[in-house]
């Protein structure tokens, strides 16, 4: 297999672009896609300061290392969720690789912004755990961005990430999330950051080829409440859909994006306002996080464990789907 670019050996290819390149071929168009895909959806200007919300896993690295190989003023943001190995790993893995790159790295831990870690929180919310957490992090996301400056914020969403998303909305046929289903969300309030999702038309197996051949420290275990997550199995019905026809996951979701959000969006009207606790947006009184964060208050008395403790920390391995995934990408680049 020859690289398509400059005939050298090829380590990787692209069935759905029908091409395959070299590393150093690889690395430019990776990156090429990533910064072609900010101009095109205007989700940054060159001298915008951005925030880079990182989680040491393969897709936010790599994305942060685009940024700053092609000079934006950036910084990362790392939330830590208190959960067991995982987060100590993956905050280890985002502090080494900013420390590599002198790049300035901000920490903000959930056990202290909402009283307890994710974990513990499961334990006094009815919420699920990814709800709790996803509503935890979009929170503290927005903040620290305006805390810090920021006006935007990057995270590393990639297509699988984005297509298996469109199509739990579809199946469930919840207009709202489809409405909100975009690579830049704008804002609408004052004190809102814009949301970026640079890698968005760069595939799972793209950023784990991306990472590896970059030499990306990266944490390759799942979370270990990802188990059993409907959207995995969404990502191997798409997988599978890919496999036999290159290319659907992309014309799934561009199409989506090109002809029929604008539709669900035409309904979205949401009247935002400030939480008369803590000043961030919200649709009621007082938002969602602050309502979070009084429950787990409420519950700290009643906790046989203190919240925030890592006693109920689980034995069984963490997940490894992402670890098979990213072998067989990083097994194709050696076996090529
Ligand atoms: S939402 Fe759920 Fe993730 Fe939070 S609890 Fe883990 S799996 S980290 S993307
Ligand atoms: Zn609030």
């Amino acid at each position: 297999m020859k690289c398509r670019k400059c005939g050298g050996r090829a380590v990787l290819e692209l069935r759905r672009h029908n091409t395959a390149f070299c590393a150093g071929d690889f690395l430019d168009f990776f990156r090429h896609q990533t910064l072609e895909t900010i101009r095109r959806w205007k989700m940054l200007s060159r001298d915008e300061p951005v925030l880079v919300a990182v989680s040491g896993g393969k897709d936010s690295l790599a994305l942060w290392d685009v940024l700053l190989e092609a000079g934006y003023t950036t910084a990362g943001l790392y939330i830590d969720l208190g959960i067991f190995d995982y987060s100590r790993e993956s905050k280890a893995r985002c502090q080494a690789f900013a420390a590599g790159r002198d790049a300035r790295l901000i920490v903000v831990s959930v056990a202290e912004e909402v009283g307890a870690g994710i974990p513990q929180v499961k334990d006094v919310t009815r919420r699920p755990t990814c709800s709790a957490c996803g509503l935890s992090k979009r929170y503290i996301m927005n903040r620290a961005a305006l805390d810090h400056g920021f006006g935007v914020v990057a995270t590393g969403h990639n297509l699988d990430d984005e297509a298996a998303t469109l199509l739990g909305s579809t199946l469930r046929w919840d207009e709202s999330s489809l409405a909100r289903q975009t690579p830049v969300l704008e804002v609408t309030h004052p004190k809102l950051a814009r949301r970026i999702k640079p890698l968005f038309r760069l595939s799972e197996r793209e950023t784990a080829a991306y990472a590896f051949l970059r030499g990306i420290d990266y944490i390759v275990e799942e979370c270990p409440f990802a188990r059993g997550a409907t959207s995995i199995s969404h990502k191997e019905v798409l997988n599978r859909l890919e496999d036999v026809s290159p290319g659907s996951k992309a014309s799934f979701l561009l199409g989506f994006l090109e002809r029929a959000r604008p539709r669900f969006q035409a309904g979205e009207s949401v009247d935002l306002r400030e939480c008369l606790r803590c000043g961030q947006t919200t649709t009621g009184e007082v938002c969602a996080f602050c309502k979070l964060a009084d429950q787990v208050r409420r519950a700290a008395p009643r906790s046989a464990v203190p919240l925030g403790s890592a006693a109920l920390e689980p034995t069984d391995p963490a997940p490894l789907r992402g670890l098979a995934a990213d072998l067989s990408a990083a097994s194709e680049i050696h076996a090529s």
